[in-house]
């Protein structure tokens, strides 16, 4: 999983991507020697044996526990660095990727440690990795819509290179309308809009993120199946829906890969796409999720095409871009 040197996939953009998520065991036990941190597991194999979740709540313990190894810029740089290499071998051409400052203004690291060393990687990534990419700030919906704003005004006025915002973490019980400031004042300042809904939240979280928030895509939305007014609205928008099944699978949304509605989503003309969600954690990039749709859900080269096609549409790059990996 760590390693791929063969490009088989189509040319694909990933748009939904926790940059923290992509932490693999290997990076967290160096960074910790690096910084002199001690790890309250022996080993990456005691590690490892974390990587098993029961909902959202289990897995983002243990990720927001592993950021402590992130101390320096350097520190982010090599963390998105490396996730760019990776990904550009499964054939990743474009990526969207949020980073979640309060995780780490919250235990004392500078926004413009985390902010700037993220973007150093990406400043390079199109000339590195063949990679061009968007930096998305995400915000954690379990904290307070007070600090998320106080945190938006320090990103604009250090004119951090920020696309766009989106909101994560724990769902249920922090609906999208806990945000209608912060998405407004976004808006004002020329940012793009996203935000997770109906990952473990009910479908009528996805309304609220369009109608209250006025989000341009959704990540996860898979829950939008059990409401049929949600799903007819969503495909005659055409609102992209970043799906990530492997995630799906490993928090518990879905049983099983056979029983994921992906197939579903994509024959009734939901304008959905594939991503990892947080690779290092759910057992895979973006080619491994293809990959495993392939195997387990038999998925045509049609479909592949239509859902890789999806994705670079669904992007914020430039219509040049687009046209160039479309
Ligand atoms: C996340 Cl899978 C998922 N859902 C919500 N918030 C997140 N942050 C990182 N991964
Ligand atoms: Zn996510």
């Amino acid at each position: 999983i760590g390693e791929k040197t063969t490009t088989t996939a189509p040319p694909v953009a990933e748009l939904h991507l926790h940059i923290e998520g992509t932490l693999q065991p290997e990076l967290i036990f160096a960074l910790a020697e690096r910084n002199g941190i001690e790890l309250p597991y022996e080993d990456i194999e005691e590690l490892r044996e974390k990587y098993e979740f029961s909902d959202l709540q289990s897995f983002l313990d243990l990720y927001y526990a592993n950021m402590a190894v992130l101390q320096t810029e350097q520190d982010f740089t090599d963390m998105t660095r490396a996730y760019l290499k990776r990904a550009a071998a499964g054939g990743v051409r474009h990526a969207e990727i949020m980073m979640d400052p309060q995780a780490h203004t919250s235990r004392g690291v500078a926004l413009e440690t985390c902010v700037n060393g993220v973007a150093n990687a990406l400043a390079t990534s199109e000339e590195d990795f063949g990679v061009s990419t968007l930096l998305i700030a995400a915000f954690l919906r379990d904290m307070s819509e007070e600090s998320a704003l106080e945190v938006l005004e320090q990103l604009l006025a250090m004119h951090a290179p920020i696309a766009g915002i989106g909101l994560d973490s724990a769902e249920v019980g922090n609906p999208p309308s806990k945000f209608e400031r912060l998405y407004q004042r976004a808006g004002e300042a020329g940012l793009r809009r996203i935000a997770h809904a109906g990952e473990e939240g009910p479908a009528s979280y996805i309304t609220e993120a369009l109608d209250i928030l006025h989000v341009e895509r959704i990540d996860h939305g898979i829950r939008c199946m059990e409401d049929t007014d949600v799903v007819q609205r969503l495909v005659a928008e055409q609102v992209p829906l970043t799906v990530c099944p492997l995630s799906n699978v490993r928090l518990r949304a879905v049983d099983k890969l056979e029983d994921h509605p992906l197939p579903e989503m994509l024959a009734i003309g939901l304008n959905v796409c594939v991503n990892s969600d947080d690779p290092a954690y759910f057992g895979g990039y973006v080619d491994d999720n293809f990959e495993q749709l392939v195997e387990v859900l038999k998925f045509s080269v049609p479909e592949q095409a239509t859902l890789a096609a999806n994705s670079i549409r669904s992007s914020f790059a430039g219509e040049a871009r687009k046209a160039e990996l479309l």
